[in-house]
């Protein structure tokens, strides 16, 4: 991994919990470390990050914005090198607050803040009404939010509804998406598209318009009551595994330690 670092650009700005730091003002400093996987050996500019661009932009939003928090600052300063700069892989934001309201003698506060691109497979399921039709609104919605982009989407196949049977043939799909949203943001993502889809909660498991279901979110295991991250019968269900090998059979399973693929053999059997 190489790194671009601009160290502690100067921003005269209204940051503060205190109402006289939003009126009167006061210097900040920031860093940003961008990590990109390699710096190009070319020679070219339009084949990196321009650091003077970076530093403008940052200087901007900084003096633009107001924020009782300068981690709200960092963080907004990091979402947004991402977003515009498709070649860094993360970020590291420092910010300085030299003048800080403390009654200590003190040298500097500062925050850390660290964001990166994050890698989700999505799975997508709809046996009632326009099938074809709600799946293509779950990829493009999230195709069209400005904070994930669909990398690889792989076909939609029909299948035997699994679990409750008497209900009508699913079309099924896995998508590998990119995002900036962090695993709940992700999860209520998803949630929305279900409700554009008007789905309704009829039986456990039962028919429904569109199901949009987190299978993975990098190598992360979450177990909590909303969310439980890799989806608990990813490893069971040949609909899933299936589109999953398509655009993934090398995925690794972070609990299972195994591919997308060894476990699609396994349920083959
Ligand atoms: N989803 C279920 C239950 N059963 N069967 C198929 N074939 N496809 C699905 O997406 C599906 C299912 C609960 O999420
Ligand atoms: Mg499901
Ligand atoms: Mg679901």
């Amino acid at each position: 991994m190489d790194e671009i670092i601009i160290k502690d650009i100067k921003v005269f700005a209204h940051h503060g919990v205190f109402d006289f730091e939003k009126i009167n003002g006061q210097n900040f400093y920031i860093t940003a470390k961008i990590m990109v996987k390699e710096l190009t050996r070319d020679d070219n500019l339009e084949h990196t990050i321009n650091y003077g661009e970076v530093a403008n932009k940052i200087s901007k939003f900084v003096a633009e914005t107001r924020y009782d928090l300068i981690e709200s600052v960092a963080h907004g300063i990091a979402h947004m090198i991402l977003s515009e700069y498709n070649i860094v892989e993360s970020v590291e934001i420092t910010i300085k607050k030299p003048n800080a309201p403390i009654e200590v003698a003190f040298d500097n506060v500062m925050v850390v803040v660290r964001e990166k691109r994050h890698i989700a497979y999505i799975a997508l399921g709809s046996n009632l009404g326009d099938r074809e039709g709600y799946l293509n609104l779950a990829v493009d919605g999230l195709n069209n939010n400005a904070d994930t982009r669909v990398l690889k989407k792989s076909s939609f196949i029909n299948t035997k509804p699994y679990g409750v049977l008497d209900q009508g043939d699913f079309l099924n799909a896995v998508l590998k998406v990119e995002t900036l949203l962090n695993p709940y943001e992700l999860l209520s993502l998803c949630q929305s598209l279900e409700s554009q889809a008007k789905r309704v909660r009829t039986r456990h498991w039962g028919e429904r318009t569109l199901d949009v279901d987190i299978l993975l979110y990098d190598d992360e295991i979450i177990n909590d009551d909303n969310l439980v991250v890799p989806h608990l019968e990813l490893h069971m269900r040949d609909f899933v595994l299936i589109p999953l090998c398509e655009i993934g059979a090398g995925v690794v399973h972070p609990v299972l330690h195994k591919t997308a693929f060894q476990l699609l053999k396994e349920i083959e059997g």
